[in-house]
């Protein structure tokens, strides 16, 4: 078969989460041939794998959908203030069905290596089930939190139960009923899963290593008045929040934290605490960026974990004190904390207590041996790098993207890397999108590289590349704003610092999702300084 000539394509995207689904219809609508392979045998990325008990988005669903379309935005109904999995599940097959997007869709296939042919200028891909396949352009849109984590801890395999991770939770779902659980981890999946796993298993044992802050998410059903204040008002609402620093349209407030009096902090803070959701972290302006100011945050939630948690020494063990408030991903719960109330819940903390290995019958942490029926890792993810060095790409010269990357991520804008022509990130290492409402994030991307193909000419015929100077003009920006924060305290997945042996470095962009889309603008508008574009003529004569 690799004697045979590889089928070709304009556009190859990787990748049908809500990316890669908008990338083909934006694609299509240029006039540029495109399709996409996916991994799973549906679409969703994210929410097609992260389907373990109460998997939930903790943005509102109102905005946590596409804003491309009007038509689409006013068709669709949510039935919660926050969509669960389920439901963003259908919506992402509900679009994909109205747009016609599946026959463009390989499923059940990975891409497992992509060379650049620098004679042909194109991209030669191979997929895990043997296809080959040249392609003008490579667009990854592969998603920041997919590449599932197991930690290196000794004797997983000869578990004799079952093992779960949140991010590749079985299809037909789990029954807990009447079993021995353990939970490994307290990040966002596991603060999401607890209560709900608690609900059926016999006994559940949580095993935190770092204390999370967590926010009450005040979910419900939504109402026809909410969803209507927002259907009567989309356009100019979604354009509001294109322009925040999240891409979420909440009240942000201008105030800095210490120019008040601590009573009028304290009110402000109950205020979003009954409130609910992630707008805890906008109470002032200052939170990301001032230890002292969110030290106040910090001690709030602390107080309300000690008073929601009965027994005192358990509250004790799941007080965050590690990092700054909000520098980790803050999480957004439904009675995570009452959940530690209940007598057949147990908390180890194996920062004091470690575990050191998996046993046949359970979990040792501390020299004690703690049996259960099943263990559920929620472990996170190789975040924002995984899903991409898990192909082996390889640009100009055949350099590796792994070489490239060796000491940490390196693009220009989080959306190409130099010495890699016509390879396109969505999401990537070096923009906002994880600290973002990642739809809107998306959308963002999709549009800035279609518009880019577009003045490509010739529906994208022809070379786009970064330039070394600029993307090292970028990173360091990257790095400057990221060590005006608190973020950088952390050690956070945003730094690498969940993977052993990960170069450490903050990834995400944090100026901001608004004024990252001005810096993007307006290098469109100027005519993409810091990028070298060979037209289609000029390829074809080199
Ligand atoms: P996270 O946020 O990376 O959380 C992973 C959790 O697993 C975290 O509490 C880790 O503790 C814990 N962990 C990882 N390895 C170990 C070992 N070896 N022993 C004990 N505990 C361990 O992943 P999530 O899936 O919860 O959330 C990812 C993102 O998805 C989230 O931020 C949202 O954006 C959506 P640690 O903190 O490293 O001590």
């Amino acid at each position: 078969a690799g004697n045979t000539e590889p089928e070709r394509i304009e556009a190859l995207v990787i990748g049908a989460g809500f990316a890669g689904l908008y990338l083909l219809h934006k694609l299509r609508g240029l006039g540029i041939p495109a399709m996409a392979l996916e991994a799973g045998d549906g679409v969703g990325g994210t929410w097609y794998w992260n389907r373990y008990p109460g998997a939930r988005c903790d943005v509102e669903s109102m905005q946590y959908s596409f804003g491309f379309s009007e038509e689409l935005q006013q068709a669709w109904n949510w039935s919660e203030r926050f969509a669960a999995q389920p439901e963003i599940l259908r919506y992402a097959n509900h679009v994909a069905d109205r747009l016609d997007l599946r026959r463009d869709i390989s499923f059940k296939t990975r891409a497992v290596a992509a060379a650049w042919d620098a004679a042909a200028a194109r991209w030669l891909v191979e997929t895990d089930t043997g296809r080959r396949i040249s392609a003008r352009h490579l667009i990854l849109a592969t998603g920041c939190l997919s590449a599932a984590r197991l930690p290196d801890i000794p004797g997983i395999a000869d578990f004799a139960g079952r093992i779960y991770h949140t991010g590749q939770w079985p299809h037909e779902g789990v029954d807990f009923t009447g079993q021995r659980v353990a939970i490994i981890g307290t990040g966002s999946s596991a603060i999401q899963a607890i209560p709900v796993i608690a609900q059926q298993a016999a006994q559940l044992t949580v095993f935190q290593r770092t204390p999370n802050f967590s926010i009450p998410s005040r979910n419900g059903p939504m109402t026809e008045d909410y969803a209507e204040s927002w259907k009567r008002d989309y356009p100019a609402k979604r354009a509001a929040a294109r322009r925040m620093r999240t891409g979420i349209l909440y009240n942000l407030s201008q105030t800095p934290a210490m120019s008040v009096s601590e009573a009028e902090r304290r009110a402000e803070y109950e205020r979003r605490w009954a409130a609910g959701g992630t707008a805890f972290m906008a109470a002032f302006s200052d939170l990301l960026t001032n230890r002292e100011a969110n030290d106040t945050a910090a001690d709030f939630v602390r107080e309300k974990i000690r008073g929601l948690v009965h027994d005192p020494e358990v509250a004790e063990i799941l007080l965050p004190r590690n990092h700054p408030i909000g520098t980790k991903r803050i999480c957004v719960d439904t009675a995570y904390y009452e959940t530690f109330n209940l007598p057949h819940v147990k908390l180890v903390d194996v920062r004091n207590h470690p575990i050191t290995r998996i046993t046949p019958e359970g979990v040792e942490a501390g020299g004690a041996a703690h049996a259960v029926d099943c263990i559920v890792f929620a472990t996170g993810f190789d975040a924002m790098t995984g899903t991409i060095l898990a192909i082996d790409i390889r640009g100009r010269d055949g350099v590796a993207m792994r070489e490239a990357w060796a000491d940490g991520p390196r693009t220009h804008l989080g959306l190409m890397v130099a010495g890699f022509p016509n390879l396109f990130l969505i999401t990537g290492p070096g923009s906002p999108s994880v600290l973002s409402n990642m739809i809107v994030s998306i959308e963002q991307h999709v549009d800035w590289v279609c518009d880019a193909l577009a003045h490509l000419g010739r529906q994208g015929q022809g070379v786009m590349e970064t330039t070394l100077k600029a993307q090292e003009d970028w990173v360091a920006h990257v790095n400057e704003v990221a060590h005006r924060t608190l973020y950088p305290q952390a050690n956070s997945w945003y730094m690498g610092a969940n993977i052993p042996g990960k170069p450490q470095l903050f990834m995400p962009y944090v100026g901001g999702v608004g004024t990252y889309r001005q810096i993007c603008d307006d290098i469109a508008a100027q005519g993409y300084p810091g990028f070298a574009f060979t037209p289609a003529a000029q390829v074809r004569a080199a």
